[in-house]
């Protein structure tokens, strides 16, 4: 009996539609749609193009055919409002747009209730800076991408459990709003659509049920890491690297919290103990300064490139914002006028594994835990030599793919909803190690140079 699924997946730099077919303990992918992710601003501000988006969706789902059900995941943190007609009020603002500079200081401290990592961008920051606009005034519900494309599908309103996480409005111990905050933070709790569960029956798109899944990506990702057992690392690696472990429960102590660790929902009441990492975000600003050129060949030259001598602390949030990355990455690294794209790029990718190096090592330490093996997954996991720096920094073995594991873990859990594949984590875990390609890399045991590296830039 064969069974096909539609995971719709937004990154930061692209969205596609895939299908998955499951055919007794066999998963088939077929990528049916690609689209490009390009933000505009306009009037001054960083928006998402959700429209364009949206037609991409559409177009995919055409390209489907006929499926049992869809799922939708897209990024974190950012939302649209309706207005009391349920209309969208303005498009989506942009997590990279500069409006939530210096909002985090004027608000308290929200680790003990959020247990989540201070990004200037989070949920809350953002609706603390749009909170006394004329547009906050007009909004009666706030939807975050993925439910705003479901409730555009089907004409449900609805909060998905895992992306509702990293708004830092959910109390981390309840998982429910933190309606206390909320009203501590003044703002209404009427935009607060109730909490759904991956699993979830949302609606229906021309017949077809659209069910909740892991809606925040990186929580559909580490779903479909392959891992054997419990005692493993993992880094989601594209725009963001996402490195960290899967727990049981919440880590809030202080230490932690000065570490600026993330407690973010998982599928399965799972914590995703986890550090936002620049990841690939330096390099696909680059490429863009560049005109676009070919990644593997990039790649290739970075490759032959004396390692390690230009390193940066890539958790700076100067490199957060769009724009002259190249010129930004020259002053921090010291780069010399003359360095080319092989350079700079060898210096992102050097810095981006000495980054990953430093968030498993305190993973480890803040959570008392000793993973074995470090899977990264995702965009990233299509770079072999990020893949074979990031097993030498990290002192483990990395195990590599899948590179969709965000679409496959969004189709893991609309399969099993359906009763498709059997059982937990554990169970879905076996059917993508079955099923994808999966590329090991030893660490060469060269950890006095990552040491000293990371030294050179203070951590
Ligand atoms: P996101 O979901 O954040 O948009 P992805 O998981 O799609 O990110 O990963 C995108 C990244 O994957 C790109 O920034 C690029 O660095 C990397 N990538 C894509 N194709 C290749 C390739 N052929 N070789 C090496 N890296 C690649
Ligand atoms: C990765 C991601 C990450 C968030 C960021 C805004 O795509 O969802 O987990 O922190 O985008």
């Amino acid at each position: 009996m064969t069974h096909r699924f539609a995971a719709v997946d937004l990154g930061a730099s692209s969205g596609r539609v895939v299908v998955g077919t499951f055919t007794e303990g066999k998963l088939d992918l077929d990528v049916v749609h690609r689209f490009p992710n390009e933000p505009v601003r306009a009037g001054g501000t960083l928006h998402w193009d959700i429209l364009g988006l949206y037609r991409g969706v559409l177009d995919g789902l055409k390209k489907a055919g006929p499926v049992d059900s869809i799922g939708i995941d897209s990024w974190a943190v950012d939302y649209g409002f309706l207005d009391a007609d349920g209309m969208l009020l303005g498009n989506p603002v942009h997590y990279r747009d500069a409006r939530t500079d210096g909002v985090a200081a004027r608000v308290r401290d929200l680790y003990d209730v959020n247990g989540l990592q201070t990004l200037p961008f989070n949920t809350v920051y953002q609706l603390v800076a749009a909170a006394g606009t004329r547009q906050y005034a007009a909004a009666r519900t706030m939807l975050l991408v993925p439910d705003l494309l479901a409730y555009w599908l089907t004409g449900e309103i609805g909060a998905e459990y895992t992306n509702a996480s990293t708004t830092g409005l959910l109390d981390v111990r309840t998982g429910d709003w933190a309606w206390p905050l909320i009203g501590e933070l003044g703002l209404r709790a009427e935009l607060f659509p109730p909490i759904r569960r991956p699993g979830d029956v949302i609606g229906r798109f021309e017949g077809t049920p659209v069910v909740a899944v892991g809606s925040h990506d990186t929580a559909s990702a580490v779903v479909a890491v392959p891992a054997q057992d419990t005692d493993f690392a993992y880094v989601s690696s594209g725009t963001w690297s996402l490195v960290g472990l899967e727990l049981d429960t919440p880590v809030l102590s202080d230490s932690s919290r000065a570490a600026n660790f993330t407690n973010e929902g998982g599928v399965d009441g799972t914590v995703r103990y986890l550090r936002n990492v620049m990841g690939l975000w330096p390099l696909q600003e680059c490429m863009r300064e560049w005109g676009s050129p070919d990644i593997a060949e990039l790649l290739r030259a970075a490759e032959r490139e004396p390692a390690l001598r230009y390193v940066v602390d890539l958790d700076d949030p100067v490199f957060l914002p769009p724009g002259d990355m190249t010129g930004r990455l020259r002053e921090a690294a010291g780069l010399p006028g003359e360095a080319g794209p092989a350079t700079v790029t060898r210096c992102i990718l050097d810095s981006l594994a000495l980054a990953q190096r430093r968030a498993v090592r305190q993973a480890r330490e803040l959570a008392g835990t000793s993973p074995a093996v470090v899977h990264l997954v995702g965009g990233g996991a299509r770079n072999e030599l990020l893949c074979r720096l990031t097993a030498d920094a990290t002192g483990l073995p990395v195990l590599a793919g899948p590179v969709e594991a965000t679409a496959i873990g969004n189709l893991l859990v609309q399969a099993r909803a359906a009763g498709v594949v059997p059982g937990g984590l554990d169970a879905m875990r076996a059917l993508v190690r079955q099923t994808q390609q999966i590329v090991r890399y030893e660490p060469r045991g060269d950890d006095d140079l990552w040491r000293a590296a990371a030294a050179r830039v203070g951590r």
